[in-house]
């Protein structure tokens, strides 16, 4: 299968976006340059058996020095925006507060460059690079990290202005909460499902907080927030396995989007969690559901969901499936839940646009004789792609497409034992080889009928 849609499909006008994403820990290495302090991943990364291979990101794709390869290699695929994030050690000095303006240059460098460019782009305020010295004093957990992030979006938002197409405050406050703060596999490494719903409801308000200052300096951009799902099926039509379904749901999709859309938690999860819930203070849920300018929406895979074990701590447990397709970080590729899930939160919510902020899957590349045949991303992506083309046909508004990710990078756990991009990158050489599937993708986005090249 190679990337093909229709010419009069609604995602090959030209107000659809097509892109690429990344994110700054997963590529920038230079750790300690220029003023940038310890993040919680640096610290989270030293510790014994947290990161496959021990590895961390003091090199990564060492984008740090090769930005504007890296920049010719984005617009070299013909994309129209390009999806990375800020990373906050590199903009706030530890010690006083003060602003590293060293920090902001590196970044003016890169959207001064895309902008130029026309490339429009997309920033995310925070993609899981807490500074240390926040989580020294409790992190997420504690709400100081609120007002934190409050100023330092201030900063963002004043500095760069409408260079900026669109603020993202978050990209998956799940991740952050939960990985980081409930189940320990991603930094800051603490365990208890209290933290993780204290953490999650600390960084919905963050958002709340920062999307009106964002807005004061900058009327004309974009601003919303980015959230990851993985939909939960029911492994059967048992009343115990609906149950434990509605509740997988509820805790990991609906705790973080209800909010932000209604101003309410799911009363399910308050009621069945009471004992964990998070302190919650008089206008904050209001906060929280401030309008925003569209949603992202983060889609690898879906969940099959069953009643638990007796005894079991938990309220459902996932049921791993065999006999379908997986791709080589273990999660089954299911596009139809795509579909479903799209159309599923526009019945439910009164939505802003959507972008489709990340998608994408992550294969075992080789590069042989200077090529990467990665098929099995190439239908990866067009039948998610298809998936988007028919929510959008039912009436689903969604206004652009990131593929996960340019180059392949440090994906956290995993290290760099899992490839996500559309670029292979030798991290030996740091040398850049087009896949099979960026070749795809620019064939894709050059054959739309208003791009002359
Ligand atoms: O690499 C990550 C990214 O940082 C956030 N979303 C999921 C990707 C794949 O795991």
């Amino acid at each position: 299968m190679t990337l093909k849609l229709d010419i009069d499909s609604p995602l090959m006008q030209a107000d659809f976006t097509f892109g690429v994403a990344t994110a700054a820990f997963q590529i920038e290495g230079a750790n300690t340059a220029e003023g940038r302090c310890e993040s919680i991943w640096d610290k989270f990364c030293q510790q014994p058996g947290k990161v496959v291979n021990a590895d961390d990101g003091a090199v990564a794709c060492d984008h740090f020095h090769l930005w504007r390869e890296d920049i010719d290699l984005i617009e070299s695929l013909g994309v129209d925006a390009y999806r990375l994030s800020i990373a906050w050690p590199r903009i706030i000095n530890p010690i006083d507060g003060s602003i590293n303006a060293k920090g902001l240059a590196f970044y003016d460098n890169i959207i001064n460059e895309l902008n130029a460019r026309n490339i429009k782009v997309f920033v995310t305020l925070y993609h899981w690079d807490l500074p240390q010295y926040l989580e020294d004093n409790g992190g997420w957990l504690n709400r100081d990290t609120v007002q934190a992030f409050v100023d330092y979006a201030e900063v963002i938002s004043a500095h760069f202005k409408e260079r900026i197409y669109s603020y993202c405050t978050f990209n998956e406050p799940w991740c952050s909460a939960y990985l980081g703060y409930q189940y320990a596999v991603h930094a800051p490494g603490k365990k208890s499902r209290k933290m993780g719903l204290q953490a999650a409801h600390h960084l919905l308000l963050a958002h709340g907080l920062a999307v009106p200052v964002i807005r004061r300096h900058c009327a004309e951009a974009q601003v919303g927030i980015v959230l990851n799902f993985t939909p939960g099926d029911s492994a059967s039509n048992s009343p115990a396995d609906l149950q434990a379904t509605q509740i997988y749901n509820d805790y990991n999709s609906h705790w973080f989007i209800q909010p932000l859309m209604q101003g309410s938690y799911p009363s399910s999860i308050e009621q069945l969690y009471a004992e964990d819930l998070p302190v919650i203070e008089a206008g904050d849920l209001d906060q929280i559901n401030v309008d925003i300018d569209y949603l992202g929406i983060n889609f690898y895979t879906r969940a099959v969901v069953a009643a638990p074990d007796s005894n079991a701590d938990e309220l459902f447990q996932l049921v791993p499936q065999t006999d379908v397709e997986h791709t080589d970080i273990g999660w089954e590729v299911r596009p139809t839940a795509l579909y479903t899930l799209l159309t599923e939160l526009n019945r439910i919510y009164s939505l802003p646009p959507i972008y489709i902020t990340e998608n994408g899957a992550a294969c075992d590349d080789h590069l042989l004789d200077g090529q990467v045949d990665d098929q099995q991303r190439c239908d990866y992506l067009q039948q998610h792609l298809l998936a988007v083309e028919r929510a959008v046909r039912e009436g689903v508004t969604i206004k652009g497409y990131f593929a996960w990710s340019l180059m392949d990078n440090f994906e956290w756990a995993e290290g760099y034992s899992k490839r996500f991009g559309i670029v292979y990158v030798d991290y030996q050489s740091q040398q850049r080889t087009l896949k099979k599937s960026a070749h795809n993708y620019r064939k894709l986005l050059n054959s739309r009928s208003f791009i002359n090249r």
